[in-house]
C-alpha cells in the first residue's frame, strides 16, 4: 500500500515539528509549508525532519495554498500555522485575523477545491482553549460557550466555526482539537513557561539576574506537545469528523510554575529574583482555564504522559544544557 501523505502548515513551530516526528515514524510521506523568502527556520527544519519535503507558501496567500496541495495531493492536512501569540494579537489584530482566522478559511476552501467533492482529504483545525477566554463554566468542555478575550482568540472562534461549517456544508472530513496550553522543550522563548525555563538556567548558571514578568496569578492547564500531536492525529483517524478538547485535567498558576522551575536549581524563595513590569500585562486576561478531555479519552482512547511537574523538570534541564553549551 501507498505511503499515506500528510500537509502540515506551522511546520517550524514546537508542535510542527513533533507531529512530523510522529507522522514520519508512522511512515507518511510529510510535506511541511514554509513561508516567507529566506525564513530562518528553514535550516534548523531540514536538519531536525530530514525526512520532511518543505514546500513554500503562505496562509495569506491563496493562490500558494491551491498549487501547494495540488503538488503534495496530501490524505491529511494539519492547519497548525498561526500567529499564535496571544499577546502580539493585541498589537497586531489586523494581521491576526488574516493569518490565524481568515488563513484557516482559504486552506479549508483550496482543500473543498482540490478535494472536488470527493471527501478524500481530511482536515484538522489547531483550536485553542484561548476561545474560552472568560470562562462560562470550569472545567471546560465541547460544548462550553466561547467568550475569547483577545484578537488571537477572536480569530480562532471564526477558524473553529469555519471548519465546523465546511463539514457540515461540504461533507467534509474537517475536525477541530480545542487544545489548552501544550508546551515543551522547543517551546519559543516569548512564551511563559519557556520564557521562565530559560531564565532559571541562566540565573543558575550566573548569566542572567533576575526575570521580569507580568500576571503571574493566570492559571492554566498546561501539557507537553508531544502528548498533544498524537490527539491531534488520532482525531483523523476516526469513521466521523469530531471536535475534541485536548487537556490535562489539572490547572496551576505561573506562580506554581515558577515554584517547581526555580526549585530544580535549589531556590525556594524566588520573589528577590522576579519583577513585575506592565509591559508584560495584556489589555484583558483569561484569569483560568482547565480542560474536561473525557470524549477524547473515551472516544480516541488519547490520555496524556507527562505530568506538570515532568514538564517543568524536563524544560529547566533542556535549558540549563542549551545554556552551558553556549557559555562553553
Ligand atoms: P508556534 O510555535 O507559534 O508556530 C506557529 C507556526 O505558524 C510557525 O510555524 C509559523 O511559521 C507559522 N505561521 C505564522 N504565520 C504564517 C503564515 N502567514 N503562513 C503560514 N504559516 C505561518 O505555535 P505552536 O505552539 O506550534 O501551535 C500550533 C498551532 O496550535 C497554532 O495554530 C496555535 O495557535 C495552536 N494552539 C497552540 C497551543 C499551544 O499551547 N501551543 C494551544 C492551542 C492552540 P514561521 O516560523 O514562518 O513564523
Ligand atoms: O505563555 P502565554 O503567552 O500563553 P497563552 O496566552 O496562554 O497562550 C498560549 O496558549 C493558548 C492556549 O490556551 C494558545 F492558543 C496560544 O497560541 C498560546 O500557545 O501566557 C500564559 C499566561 C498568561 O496569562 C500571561 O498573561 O502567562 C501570563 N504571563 C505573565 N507574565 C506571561 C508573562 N506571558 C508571557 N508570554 N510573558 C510574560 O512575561
Amino acid at each position: 500500500m501507498a505511503a499515506k501523505r500528510a500537509l502540515v502548515t506551522g511546520i517550524t513551530g514546537q508542535d510542527g515539528t513533533y507531529l512530523a516526528e510522529l507522522l514520519l515514524a508512522k511512515g507518511y510521506q510529510v510535506f511541511g509549508l514554509i513561508r516567507g523568502q529566506n525564513n530562518p527556520k528553514r535550516a534548523m527544519i531540514e536538519q531536525m525532519l530530514p525526512g520532511v519535503e518543505l514546500v513554500e507558501g503562505d496562509l495569506t496567500d491563496m493562490s500558494s495554498l491551491l498549487s501547494t496541495l495540488e503538488y503534495s495531493r496530501p490524505d491529511e492536512v494539519y492547519n497548525l500555522g498561526a500567529i499564535s501569540f496571544v499577546k502580539l494579537s493585541f498589537s497586531q489584530p489586523e494581521l491576526t485575523g488574516n493569518v490565524t482566522g481568515l488563513g484557516a478559511l482559504r486552506l479549508l476552501e483550496a482543500v473543498r477545491i482540490i478535494d472536488g467533492g470527493k471527501g478524500h482529504i481530511r482536515f484538522y483545525q489547531a483550536s485553542s482553549s484561548e476561545m474560552f477566554g472568560k470562562v462560562r463554566e470550569t472545567p471546560q468542555d465541547e460544548l462550553t460557550a466561547f467568550h475569547p478575550r483577545s484578537p488571537y482568540g477572536v480569530a480562532k472562534v471564526y477558524a473553529h466555526y469555519m471548519t465546523m461549517n465546511y463539514r457540515e456544508s461540504y461533507g467534509l472530513y474537517a475536525c477541530s482539537g480545542i487544545a489548552f496550553n501544550h508546551e515543551s522543550e522547543r517551546r519559543g522563548h516569548e512564551f511563559v513557561t519557556r520564557k521562565i525555563t530559560s531564565s532559571v538556567a541562566r540565573i543558575s548558571l550566573g548569566l542572567q539576574k533576575d526575570l521580569t514578568l507580568g500576571n503571574v496569578d493566570a492559571a492554566r492547564d498546561w501539557g507537553h506537545a508531544a502528548d498533544f500531536v498524537e490527539a491531534f492525529w488520532l482525531m483523523l483517524q476516526q469513521q466521523s469528523p469530531d471536535d475534541y478538547v485536548v487537556a490535562t485535567g489539572e490547572t496551576h498558576t505561573v506562580r506554581d510554575f515558577l515554584d517547581l522551575a526555580f526549585a530544580e536549581i535549589g531556590i525556594d524563595d524566588w520573589a528577590p529574583l522576579v519583577k513585575k513590569d506592565a509591559r508584560f500585562m495584556r489589555p484583558a486576561e483569561v484569569d483560568l482555564l482547565v480542560g474536561d478531555a473525557s470524549k477524547a479519552r473515551q472516544v480516541l482512547g488519547w490520555t496524556p504522559k507527562v505530568s506538570f511537574a515532568d514538564l517543568v523538570k524536563r524544560m529547566v534541564a533542556a535549558d540549563i544544557e542549551i545554556e552551558k553549551a553556549r557559555k562553553a
